[in-house]
């Protein structure tokens, strides 16, 4: 019990600094839209640091090509499930709350909502079971904003086939699956943003790069950044 209680400790330092993250669907922008909003928070004088999953610290991105490559997908989703987390385990140690306690915001492509809507959507996990991954790799750890960028998964694919030139050989583990896969992943992630409103807001991604930064901004505006001091430092 000690050491748990010290542990525990260990993975909560004092945030002062925001933390943001992207999600949706493959080719819904998220990762042109972490660059536009560090620019500006860049230009705003804030100190603001981008990353992604799986991945973001050096240990993790080992990981990361294991899990894209496929080669862990014969370990069945459980196993798959526990290395997304050990890769969040240490990218949260390492990268997040380190940046988070020094003041830094945190701009994240992806996090643990994406294990709850990938995994999840395997259907072949109990959600007991992925509740008690995210207690283990995210100790009290949650974003103080999760900006869901939903696109209808034809258009997705479009997007990321052209950015491919549909060369089929670059597809990773997941952008192999098939249509329905995709579509249930949608719908997987607007039930988190309607269980949790409070974290999540849904941008609707088919505008223009122009126009989804634009509400995405607005967003960040008014429920991170006009934000009463108290309210966004989650020390205990
Ligand atoms: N995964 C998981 O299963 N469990 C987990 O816990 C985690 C992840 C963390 C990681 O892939 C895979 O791992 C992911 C889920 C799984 N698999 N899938 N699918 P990733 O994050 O590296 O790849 P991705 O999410 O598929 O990223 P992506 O394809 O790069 O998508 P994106 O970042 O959302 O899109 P983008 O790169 O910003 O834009 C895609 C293209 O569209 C690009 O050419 C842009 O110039 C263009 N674009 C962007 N915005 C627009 C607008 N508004 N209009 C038109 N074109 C646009």
């Amino acid at each position: 019990m000690t050491i748990v209680a010290q542990d525990s400790q260990m993975r909560s330092p004092v945030r002062r600094g925001a933390f943001i993250t992207l999600e949706g669907g493959e080719g819904a922008g998220k990762s042109t839209q972490a660059r536009h909003i560090l620019q500006r928070l860049r230009e705003m004088r804030i100190a603001a640091v981008g990353t992604r999953e799986p991945g973001g610290s050096p240990d993790a991105e080992t990981l990361r090509k294991l899990l894209l490559s496929g080669d862990a997908e014969a370990l069945g989703p459980a196993a798959e499930a526990i290395l997304f987390a050990a890769a969040r385990i240490d990218h949260v140690d390492k990268k997040i709350a380190p940046a988070l306690a020094a003041g830094t915001f945190v701009v994240c492509d992806r996090f643990a909502d994406s294990t709850r809507a990938y995994q999840g959507a395997t259907g072949r996990l109990d959600p007991r079971f992925l509740r008690a991954l995210d207690r283990v790799a995210l100790d009290e750890l949650r974003p103080d904003l999760t900006v869901i960028l939903d696109l209808p998964v034809e258009e997705a694919r479009a997007r990321s086939a052209a950015r491919r030139n549909d060369n089929l050989g670059d597809r990773d583990r997941f952008e192999r699956e098939g249509l329905g896969f995709h579509q249930t992943i949608r719908e997987a992630y607007l039930s988190i943003a309607a269980e949790e409103p409070g974290r999540c807001v849904v941008i609707d991604a088919r505008g223009t790069e122009a126009e989804v930064s634009r509400a995405i901004w607005a967003t960040i505006s008014r429920r991170v950044l006009r934000k009463p001091a108290a309210e966004s430092a989650h020390g205990p």
